[in-house]
């Protein structure tokens, strides 16, 4: 199924110069960039991205870190992408991620671990309201598609 993913590059992973490097992984798996922009988080965004997490001891640091600087929103779109994104994103501490992930090869903390991914095509769509207006999320056509994908992916997609 063709779906959309959030992913954030967090305040720590713009003040150490690494959004290109994300971006470029997630090009470079033959993903379509859908949306891209800057974003400073407040605190209602963070009261509802991270609604989850709210009775949680870190979360008023992980707030404070969220608000630190601006972040990089991005709206990617691929077959099964959430889940693929997932993996390639890495498993929360940076220190046990898996290397070849982003978290694993650029990252050691459990808080400050670069970079957001959805996790549920719920949360993708709530994350998406949260950032983007609807005229913020493009619908064309991928030239990449007919390399990325094969005719049997795109059957049922
Ligand atoms: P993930 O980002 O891997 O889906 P979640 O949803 O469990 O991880 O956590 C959301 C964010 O909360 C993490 N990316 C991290 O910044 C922060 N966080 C999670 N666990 C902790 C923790 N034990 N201490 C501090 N911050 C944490």
């Amino acid at each position: 199924m063709m779906q959309k993913t959030v992913v954030l590059v967090k305040p720590d992973g713009l003040q150490r110069g690494l959004v290109g490097k994300i971006i470029s992984r997630f090009e470079e798996k033959g993903l379509k960039l859908a949306g891209i922009k800057m974003v400073q988080m407040s605190d209602v965004m963070i009261d509802t991205w991270y609604a989850h997490h709210k009775e949680k001891s870190f979360f008023n640091d992980l707030k404070e870190f969220m608000e630190w600087t601006p972040i990089v929103a991005m709206v990617w779109e691929g077959l099964e992408v959430i889940p693929a994104v997932r993996k390639i994103v890495g498993s929360t501490k940076g220190r046990e991620a898996e290397a070849g992930s982003i978290r694993g090869d650029f990252g050691m903390s459990g808080s400050q671990n670069l970079i957001h991914a959805s996790d549920s095509p719920e949360a993708a769509e709530k994350e998406m309201g949260i950032i983007f207006n609807a005229d913020e999320i493009f619908d064309y056509q991928s030239g990449m598609d007919c390399l990325v994908y094969g005719k049997e992916d795109l059957a049922n997609k």
